[in-house]
C-alpha cells in the first residue's frame, strides 16, 4: 500500500485505488491511498505552519535539499523511467528521458534558490531608498496531469520549494506511481521541515476542490484540461488566490514548399505521434502548402506504417498504448468525427491486438480537412493528426493563428524570410522552426496564449514570477 504523506508522516487514505498498466491491463502496479477533503485540509494546515520555518532556512539550505533530490532522481533514472512507462504507457526511452528531465529541473532550481535577487531604485524623494524583493507566496497547491507523471510535478514542486513555499501536491488519479516515488524521494532526501511537502492522492472533486477553496492556499498551479482548469481558475479568482493554468493546445505545424521533406516528416512524426500524441504541445494540425502536399502525405503514411505500436516496455517500441479506455474512446470518437466531417483517413486509426491486453491504436492521419472542422478546433490528445492544404505562406499563417488555443506552433522551411516572419506573427507562446512543437528545454520559459494558458510562465528563471510575491520597501534612513 502506497500511503499519502501528510504533516511529515505516511498516512492511509479513506479509500484506495489501483494503478493499472495501459500496455497490459492484467498488470496491477500497486494500490494507492485516496484522501478525502478532511485529509487535504490536514495537509494544508501542516503546510501553513511549516512554511514559516522553511522560508527561514537559508537559500543555501534549500538549494542543497533540491540538489540531493535531483541527484537521487538522476541516479535512479532507469528504475523510475520503467515505472513511469509501465503506468503511463510512453515508451521506455521516453520514460527514462522524462525522469532525467525531472532530475535536471531540481538541479536547475537548486541554483535558482541562490539567484533570487532584488532591485534597488532611486526614489523621487530625497534620502529615500526603494527596494524591491521577492518573498514566498506561502502554501502552493499543485495539481498535475497524467501525461507527464514526473516532469510536470518536478517543474512545479522544485521552484515552489526553492523559493521558500510549502507544497500540497495532488497528482493525477491515473498515474500515482511516479508521483509517489518522487514524493518518497522528496520526503527522505529533502530532509525538509515536517509539513513542508505533502502528497495528497485522491479525487479532484475532494482534494483538488479543497486546495482551490482553502484560504491557506495562496497559489494554485494547475496543468490539465481546459474545462477543469477554468473551473479551478474561477474558484481561485473568487477568493483572490493566485492561479497559473496550463491547459490544452491545437498546435499547428506548417510545412512549406521549400521545406526539407525528410526533416519535415521527422518533425511531424515526432510532434504528432511520439508519447502517443498525448502532449498539450503535440502537433495536431499539419498545415501543408500546395506544392509539397501530396509528397508530404505520401511520405508521412509510409513512415507511419514503419512505426511499431506495442507494449511500452518492449525494446523497439516507437509508440506505446493510449493511457486509458476513456482516452481511447475519445481518440476514436474524433477519428470518426474527422471522417464524417469530410476528412479522409489515409493511415492508421485502427485498434491493434498485441500479446498483452492494452489500449493500442495505430497513429492516424486525416487529410483533406478544413480548419473550421471540429477535428481542427478541439483537442484530441491522442495519436491523431489532420492535414489542411493551403495555397501559400500567407494562408498558412492565417490558418495557424485561427484557433482558440496558442500554446506551441511550428514551421518547416529552409527560408530565413518565412522562418523569421512566422516567429514574429505566430500567436502561440512557443514557436519552433524545423523542430517539433513538443519537447521543450527545462530551463526556458514554458507557456501559451489565448485559451491554452493563464497566468505567468512556468520553468526557467520566469518561474519565480508565480512562486514569489514582490515586495516594495521605502526607507528614509
Ligand atoms: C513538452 O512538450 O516537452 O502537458 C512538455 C503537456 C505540457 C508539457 C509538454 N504541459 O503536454
Amino acid at each position: 500500500m502506497h500511503k499519502n504523506f501528510i504533516a511529515g508522516a505516511w498516512v492511509e487514505g479513506v479509500t484506495t485505488g489501483l494503478n493499472l498498466n495501459p500496455s497490459d491491463t492484467n498488470d496491477v502496479i500497486g494500490e494507492y491511498a485516496r484522501a478525502d477533503a478532511a485529509q487535504a485540509e490536514q495537509a494544508i494546515s501542516a503546510a501553513f505552519e511549516a512554511q514559516k520555518r522553511w522560508a527561514q532556512c537559508t537559500a543555501e539550505h534549500r538549494s542543497d535539499a533540491l540538489d540531493r533530490i535531483g541527484t537521487e532522481i538522476l541516479s535512479r533514472r532507469d528504475e523510475l523511467g520503467a515505472l513511469l512507462s509501465r503506468e503511463e504507457g510512453k515508451t521506455l526511452p521516453e520514460g527514462v528521458a522524462e525522469v532525467v528531465r525531472a532530475g535536471r529541473v531540481f538541479k536547475f532550481f537548486a541554483g535558482e534558490a541562490l539567484r533570487l535577487g532584488g532591485e534597488k531604485l532611486p526614489s523621487i524623494r530625497a534620502g529615500v531608498d526603494v527596494e524591491v524583493t521577492r518573498e514566498p507566496e506561502g502554501v502552493v497547491g499543485i495539481i498535475t496531469p497524467w501525461n507527464f507523471p514526473i516532469a510536470i510535478p518536478a517543474w512545479k514542486i522544485a521552484p515552489a520549494l526553492a523559493f521558500g513555499n510549502a507544497v500540497v501536491f495532488k497528482p493525477a488519479d491515473l498515474v500515482p506511481g511516479s508521483a509517489w516515488a518522487l514524493s518518497e524521494i522528496i520526503a527522505r532526501a529533502g530532509q525538509l521541515p515536517e509539513g513542508t511537502f505533502n502528497l495528497v492522492m485522491g479525487p479532484g472533486s475532494k482534494v483538488g476542490q479543497t486546495l482551490a477553496t482553502s484560504r491557506h492556499v495562496r497559489a494554485i498551479t494547475f496543468t490539465g484540461s481546459v474545462q477543469t482548469g477554468r473551473a479551478v481558475g474561477m474558484t481561485c479568482m473568487e477568493r483572490g488566490a493566485k492561479v497559473q493554468l496550463e491547459m490544452g493546445g491545437k498546435n499547428p505545424l506548417i510545412i512549406l514548399n521549400d521545406a526539407d521533406l525528410e526533416q519535415a516528416v521527422s518533425v511531424a512524426i515526432n510532434g504528432c505521434f511520439f508519447s502517443t500524441g498525448q502532449r498539450c504541445t503535440g502537433s495536431s494540425r499539419l498545415i501543408v502548402e500546395y506544392g509539397i502536399h501530396d509528397a508530404f502525405v505520401r511520405a508521412m503514411a509510409q513512415r507511419m506504417a514503419s512505426l511499431k505500436v506495442d507494449h511500452a516496455l518492449n525494446a523497439g517500441t516507437d509508440i506505446g498504448p493510449v493511457v486509458s479506455q476513456d482516452q481511447l474512446d475519445q481518440d476514436r470518437h474524433y477519428i470518426a468525427l474527422g471522417t464524417q466531417e469530410g476528412g479522409h483517413l489515409v493511415a492508421g486509426g485502427e485498434l491493434l491486438k498485441r500479446d498483452t491486453p492494452g489500449y493500442y491504436l495505430s497513429p492516424a492521419l486525416i487529410t483533406e480537412t478544413q480548419n473550421a472542422m471540429c477535428i481542427n478546433r478541439e483537442e484530441v490528445f491522442g495519436p491523431v493528426a489532420s492535414v489542411i492544404r493551403v495555397k501559400d505562406y500567407e494562408e498558412a499563417v492565417e490558418t495557424a493563428n485561427d484557433t482558440d488555443f496558442g500554446l506551441s506552433s511550428g514551421i518547416c522551411t529552409t527560408s530565413l524570410k518565412h522562418a523569421t516572419d512566422f516567429k514574429r506573427r505566430s500567436t502561440a507562446g512557443m514557436v519552433m522552426v524545423n523542430v517539433p512543437t513538443a519537447g521543450v528545454d527545462y530551463h526556458a520559459p514554458f507557456g501559451g496564449r489565448k485559451g491554452s494558458s493563464h497566468g505567468s510562465r512556468e520553468q526557467g528563471t520566469y518561474a519565480r514570477e508565480f512562486y514569489t510575491s514582490v515586495k516594495t520597501a521605502y526607507t528614509l534612513a
